[in-house]
């Protein structure tokens, strides 16, 4: 039983093993170098798995992933056995396996999900355990294992014990019924919905497999702007085929909720959060789902947000909304993601002031399962914002850390832009709300404010392409969400270092150069698109592409030019007290620094502070020059990048060193692209000379204000 699974797992890796075209993510278990493998081989042996007894589903995927992992590593079998011999590694519960139990390792402190990993003696042999408190932290523990021995770690001396931090850990899929995905640009959606539930793609169990590697423990399956139809009974056993497949890898499967489904789909007139028809109509589809899956994780809820339906159509709060959710879900043990992502069409309130307007005042209002969704700046995933002022203003209240891992606004997924950066930035921002350290990874872990609940979101960027996201290094920001969903205090860089070596190669020579342009991408993504606090600057729907000079929408708030403002005297978003004061909604220490120019950082500059071209920079510069500087620079970096990755061949299989070199040269010509229109349109609102020595934009402004992308991906 045991070895057949293991021989489903290798049968399933082996046709896309030789083939490098990055359909095994970071899982390619690639034999060790030769100094390492006898090593590694002697501390693997064989798997160990419930003397006795019939093992979960959950315990044959840990073990078949370890032997087959561990076969690969060590380029030799590597059976599943009931005995220990020495050098096996032996996995299981105390309640699952007697040897385990035999052990009495440390298992108090690690809840349900964390492991132990530790060299031990068992019976005079010695051996390695993989342990936890219940069978999803051994699988957890069994691709930590792996990763250590993937990255070179001495797998035959190990004491490692780690837990996570936030307890709820989801991606976010923004995917349609009809096959296509909202800001997606990895292809189709991964669902087959329609061929759902009869053909279950085994791409869905290496999907669950990539998550269950790094800890990520839940999916929403639809987009936030939901279709109600997901909700009907032949698209909830097209779900719960997909929660069978993802069960025995921990994810839990959520949907993405519209609110006016009693009325679209049960006929009713309203759908207010107070009628009690409502309310019924919602327990009795809770009753359905939970009949069909029994360990649904809950609803995902954009309301009265960009035209989607919401309680304030009748007069009703976000809490009332989100309450009443939670009330259908709550005897079934379901939670509610209510998202904050909120601004009213034409308000004269400045937009990134206004999801803090309307939810702050809520505190404390919101029912004990219901958590509040946070994205981590106040306007909408640009390359840089200011972490949301919401984190630490809602003490009362478990608020989630949306992240966007699709790369929406940082060059679809044609920009190489490693995130791990963008979201270690915004984790260890400080919020000052309790005190200097409580950063944002604090206040989503729940610790600041002590709660029992915690989740955090990444905007999936997964879709049908064979490598999953469409470029070999997007798969880094899949990764990077959701090791720092495990632990938010990871460091990027170390992230990066472990991703690279499984996904690339462990040579030192190519690690470093790889790792160092990873590590600069996002900075020069912001240089050449939205320098010095600059936000929103992109094409008009689409959000391809540089289209500063837009200014003449339906809503104001959605042309860039409401967010620059740039004309004879000056650019910048007056946010502080002459302005908007948006700075007021952070803490004093936050505000104050932000709102001098002696203080604030440069990267957020604009953001806050509208100011004459002339202004003074701490380089020396004046702002425009400095703005110019910043251009040329994001430029220069990815060329910089370039050069560095051309020498990095070889160390790189033929298919993902080409496949990444094309993707740098549409970078290139897209990050010129951006520098040379942005410059064209500043200029033209300065009246001001380029600095001694820049080169002029390649074309007049009126060329790049011509360009039109009917077709661009991802809408
Ligand atoms: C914006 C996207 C839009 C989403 C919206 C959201 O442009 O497609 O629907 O956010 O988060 O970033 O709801």
């Amino acid at each position: 039983m045991l070895a057949a699974g293991a021989l489903v797992l290798a049968a399933s890796l082996a046709p896309a093993a030789r083939a490098e075209d990055g359909y095994e993510l970071w899982l390619r278990y690639r034999p060790l170098p030769a100094e390492q493998r006898e090593r590694f081989a002697a501390s693997a042996t064989a798997i160990v798995v419930s003397p006795g007894r019939e093992p979960s589903a959950t315990l044959r995927a840990a073990a078949a992933e370890l032997a087959a992992g561990a076969a690969e590593l060590a380029a030799r079998p590597v059976p599943i056995t009931q005995a220990a011999v020495g050098g096996s590694v032996v996995i299981g519960t105390p309640r699952s396996s007697p040897l385990i139990a035999e052990l009495g390792l440390p298992l108090a402190s690690i809840g349900s999900e964390g492991y132990v990993i530790r060299t031990v003696e068992l019976d005079g042999r010695r051996v390695t355990a993989i342990a936890a408190n219940d069978d999803l932290g051994v699988l957890y523990g069994a691709f930590a294992w792996l990763r250590l021995a993937q990255t070179g770690e001495d797998v035959a001396n190990l004491d490692v014990a780690s837990a996570p931090r936030i307890e709820l850990r989801l991606l976010n899929h923004w995917d349609n019924l009809d096959g296509s995905v909202e800001r997606g640009y990895a292809g189709a959606s991964l669902w087959d919905w329609w061929r759902l539930p009869d053909v279950v793609d085994p791409r869905y169990t290496d999907y669950a497999r990539a998550n269950a590697s790094i800890g990520i423990n839940g999916a929403v399956l639809n987009n936030v702007n939901a279709e109600a139809e997901i909700l009907t009974a032949p698209y909830l056993e097209k779900v719960a085929a997909l929660a069978g497949t993802f069960r025995p890898y921990g994810i839990r499967v959520y949907l993405s909720a519209r609110f006016s489904a009693p009325i679209d789909l049960g006929g009713l007139a309203t759908a207010d959060p107070f009628d009690e028809g409502v309310r019924a109509w919602w327990r009795a589809k809770a009753e359905e789902i939970y009949a069909r899956i029994p360990d649904f994780g809950g609803f995902l809820v954009k309301a009265d947000s960009e035209g989607q339906p919401g309680p304030q159509r009748y007069g009703r709060t976000h809490a009332d909304g989100a309450n009443m959710l939670a009330e259908a879900l709550r005897p079934h043990g379901g939670v509610v993601f209510w998202r904050a992502f909120v601004y009213a069409p034409n308000s004269a309130e400045d937009r990134v002031k206004q999801a803090y307007a309307e939810f702050a005042p809520l505190d404390g209002a919101f029912a004990d399962n219901v958590i509040v969704q946070v994205k981590n700046g106040p306007l909408d995933f640009q390359p840089r914002e200011p972490f949301h002022p919401l984190f630490g203003a809602m003490p009362c209240t478990p608020l989630a850390l949306e992240l966007q891992i699709t790369q929406e606004y940082l060059g679809f997924s044609t920009h190489l832009a490693y995130l791990g950066v963008l979201f270690e930035e915004v984790l260890d921002a400080d919020t000052h709300a309790k005190g200097t350290g409580s950063t944002v990874a604090k206040i989503v872990d729940g610790s600041s404010f002590e709660h029992r609940r915690s989740g955090i979101a990444g905007v999936s960027n997964v879709g049908a392409a064979r490598d999953w996201t469409g470029a070999p290094f997007a798969q880094a920001n899949w990764y990077a969400f959701g090791r720092l969903a495990w632990d938010p205090e990871l460091a990027a860089r170390e992230i990066a270092a472990e991703w690279l070596a499984m996904t690339f190669s462990s040579d030192a020579q190519f690690h470093e150069t790889a790792l160092s342009i990873m590590l600069r991408s996002r900075e020069a993504v912001v240089d050449y698109m939205t320098p010095l606090g600059l936000a929103h600057l992109m094409g008009t729907g689409h959000h391809y592409g540089p289209a500063p000079w837009v200014d003449d929408l339906d809503r104001i708030e959605w042309t860039p030019f409401y967010y620059h403002r740039a004309d004879a005297d000056g650019i910048g978003f007056d946010r502080t007290a002459t302005g908007s004061n948006a700075v007021a909604q952070y803490a004093p220490p936050v505000a104050s620094r932000f709102a001098d120019l002696a203080t604030i950082p440069d990267a957020y500059l604009l953001w806050f502070h509208r100011l004459p071209w002339d202004h003074r920079m701490r380089s020396g510069r004046t702002l425009w020059e400095e703005i110019v500087h910043h251009y040329d620079s994001g430029v220069a970096e990815v060329a910089a990048m370039q050069a560095d990755w051309a020498t990095l061949e070889p160390f790189v299989d033929a298919e993902r060193f080409a496949k990444t070199t094309q993707l740098l040269q549409i970078q290139a010509r897209e990050a010129r692209w951006w520098r040379d229109a942005c410059i064209a349109y500043f200029q033209s609102r300065s009246g001001l000379p380029l600095p001694r020595g820049v080169a002029p934009p390649e074309r007049p402004l009126e060329h790049y204000m011509s360009l039109r992308f009917p077709y661009a991906p991802g809408r």
